[in-house]
Parts: C-alpha cells; sequence; structure tokens
C-alpha cells in the first residue's frame, strides 16, 4: 500500500510512528513542511524535517518533542558569550551538526530534497521524506506588538512571542512562485491513499497545500483523503494552533477546521471522541466523520489511529 502523509513536526511525526505500526509493509511518502525554515548564524533549519527524520529515525528529544536527545547548548552559549543571538531559539550542539552538513551541501549545488536524503541516509526514518519544495518559502506573521504592526519570521511568532500578540495574517513567502520537489506529484498521483495527520492545519498542513501543484494533485489523485484533527474539545492538544487559526478566520473546533479544508479535499475526518456532536455537522458538509480516540498518548493508541484513518479511507473509497 501506497500512503502519502502531509506533514508538519510533532503532530505530524509521532502520527507516522503509528502509520508504520499500523501498516509495516507500507511504502510511506512524507511530505514535509518547510515553511518553518530559518537562516541562522549562516546555517539553514529545517526544524519540520528534522523533527520527522529524529523522531522516525530515534534521535529525537521525546519531552520536548523537538531536537536532539541527550542535548547540551554549549555552541549556543559561546555564541551569546559574543552577543550573537537570537537568545530566543534553541540551536543544541549535536543537532548544530545537522545543519552545518544540510548548508555544505546546499553550497555545494545540491538540492534541500537530495540534502534531505543525505541526511536520512544516517537516520533511516523508514519512509520516504521529501520537503514540499527545493524552493525557499518562509512563513511570516503579521503583527501587532507595543502597538505597532509589522511581519516576523513564523519562528520569532511562534517561539519568542509564543503567539502571545495579535496576528493580523499568516504568509508563506515565496510559496506562490515555488515548485513541488522532485517525487512530490509523482507520489501523489501514486498514492492509494493521502493522509492529514493532526498537524497544524495552517502553518503546517496549509504551508504545503500553498505549493501550487501540491493541492491540485491531491485533489485529482482520485484516492481517498483523510485527515485527523489536531483540535480536541475546542483547543489544540499541544501548541497555540487556536492563533493561527484566528489568524485566518477560523474558530478552533475539530468541525471548523474540516470545512476549512473542504469537501472538495477532504473525503474524511476524524475527530475525537468528546467531540462527537460536531460529526453530523462536518458530514452535512459533505465530508465522512467518525469520532475516535485522538490522543497520541502511547504507540497503541497512536497506531490505533492510523488504523482508524485507513479504515475511514476505504470506507469512502
Ligand atoms: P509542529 O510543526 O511541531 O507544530 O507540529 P505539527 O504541525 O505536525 O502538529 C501540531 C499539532 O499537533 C498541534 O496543533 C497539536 O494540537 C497537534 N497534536 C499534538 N499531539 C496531538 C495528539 O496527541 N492528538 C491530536 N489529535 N493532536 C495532537
Ligand atoms: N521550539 C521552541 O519552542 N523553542 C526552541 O528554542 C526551539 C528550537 C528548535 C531548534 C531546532 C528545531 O528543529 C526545532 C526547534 N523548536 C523550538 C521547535 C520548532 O521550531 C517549532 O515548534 C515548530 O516549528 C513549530 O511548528
Ligand atoms: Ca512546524
Amino acid at each position: 500500500m501506497r500512503i502519502v502523509v502531509l506533514a508538519g513536526g510533532i503532530g505530524g511525526a509521532r502520527f507516522l510512528r503509528g502509520v508504520k505500526a499500523a501498516v509495516p509493509d507500507a511504502e510511506i511518502t512524507v511530505i514535509g513542511n518547510t515553511g518553518d525554515d530559518i537562516h541562522l548564524f549562516g546555517l539553514k533549519v529545517c526544524p519540520d524535517l528534522d523533527t520527522v527524520m529524529y523522531t522516525l529515525g530515534g534521535g529525537i528529544d521525546e519531552d520536548k518533542g523537538w531536537g536532539r536527545t541527550g542535548e547540551t547548548f554549549r555552541v549556543k552559549e559561546e555564541l551569546a558569550a559574543y552577543g550573537v543571538g537570537p537568545e530566543w531559539f534553541g540551536l543544541g550542539d549535536r543537532d548544530f551538526a545537522t545543519h552545518i552538513v544540510r548548508t555544505q551541501m546546499l553550497g555545494a549545488g545540491y538540492p534541500l530534497s537530495a540534502v534531505t536524503e543525505a541526511l536520512c541516509d544516517r537516520w533511516r526514518p523508514g519512509v520516504r521524506l521529501i520537503p514540499m519544495t527545493d524552493d525557499r518559502v518562509e512563513t511570516h506573521v503579521a503583527i501587532e506588538e507595543d502597538g505597532e504592526q509589522r511581519a516576523v519570521h513564523f519562528q520569532e511568532y511562534w517561539v519568542r512571542l509564543r503567539a502571545s500578540v495579535p496576528a493580523h495574517a499568516v504568509v508563506p513567502v515565496g510559496a506562490d512562485q515555488a515548485k513541488p520537489a522532485p517525487g512530490v506529484l509523482e507520489a501523489i498521483a501514486d498514492a492509494d491513499v493521502v493522509l492529514f495527520p493532526p498537524s497544524n492545519p495552517v502553518v503546517s498542513i496549509g504551508t504545503i497545500l500553498a505549493v501550487p501543484g501540491i493541492r491540485e494533485a491531491i485533489a485529482d489523485a482520485g484516492v481517498p483523503v483523510v485527515g485527523l484533527s489536531p483540535i480536541v474539545g475546542d483547543a489544540p492538544v499541544r501548541g497555540m494552533a487556536d492563533k493561527v487559526l484566528a489568524a485566518v478566520g477560523v474558530e478552533a473546533t475539530a468541525a471548523a477546521v474540516a470545512q476549512h479544508y473542504g469537501s472538495g479535499l477532504l473525503d474524511g475526518w476524524l475527530v475525537d471522541t468528546v467531540d462527537a456532536g460536531s460529526v453530523a455537522g462536518v458530514e452535512a458538509a459533505g465530508i465522512r466523520c467518525r469520532a475516535v480516540p485522538l490522543m497520541m498518548t502511547d504507540a497503541d493508541a497512536t497506531a490505533a489511529m492510523a488504523r482508524e484513518a485507513l479504515a475511514l479511507a476505504e470506507e469512502v473509497r
């Protein structure tokens, strides 16, 4: 079975563990979000690609959900001693090596997709991980801070400001000019099913869908497209997705997220059992919907979620 999964960071990576466990012989292609990417200290950092790679490859810090296990921050401290920041972004020593290798390869002329493949040669994530594009896309957020309006990089909004200031718009800068990376459209066209994990609908999956051609390829593939809600009981399970949903005018409910994707794209939608009351409304919008446990508390619960998503895909096929 060929499964295509559009993934952000933590929500996408953890769900992918469940897909791997549920269908061990599946051929899984992950289309990763690169809108969170940022250049720091002359290095290219790809948080969501690295979160997927480290999580599936056994190198993730399980508590934080990002960065390397057993991490130290000596380089960051030394940079700070020179007065070189940003001090609000925690790049660890082990993680630095990944960004150095990536930046060196990009400088030598390799596209990000080839660099990601090379990094995965070490981590062996058990999936094919492809960035959504080899072109530069950077999500920026229009905010109001101290009475002033300005645009900041998504990481500054998310990590420095903790999404605590009003956001008026979320813009994937460069997306309209970006091309899907090699293999992305082919994987979608060859897929038996497309899954949207409980990733951030705006800054993870929304950004991937903003690359011209990807949304169309999914809609045209003629295979079931099934998503899982990252919103449980009218709040994100983790993080501040409610803030970026508000910025694009979408309520933070499981039903509103389904309708934001729309019946033109989604065939099936899973909500958590606490949101069972929203099933009828989602179905009325033309999306088959089921309420099942959606908390990725352990490996079994996560594999069960993947099985439910694939069962719903068979129902709508
Ligand atoms: P990020 O890039 O690290 O922010 O990760 P993603 O975009 O892939 O996923 C973020 C989303 O995962 C958040 O909006 C969370 O609500 C959601 N999430 C995290 N853990 C769980 C869980 O156990 N169950 C569900 N349903 N959603 C989760
Ligand atoms: N998230 C934080 O909240 N604080 C950090 O200092 C931080 C550092 C960091 C370094 C490398 C990396 O791959 C991810 C990192 N993240 C950090 C997570 C990440 O930037 C964001 O949670 C996601 O991009 C949000 O979608
Ligand atoms: Ca992310």
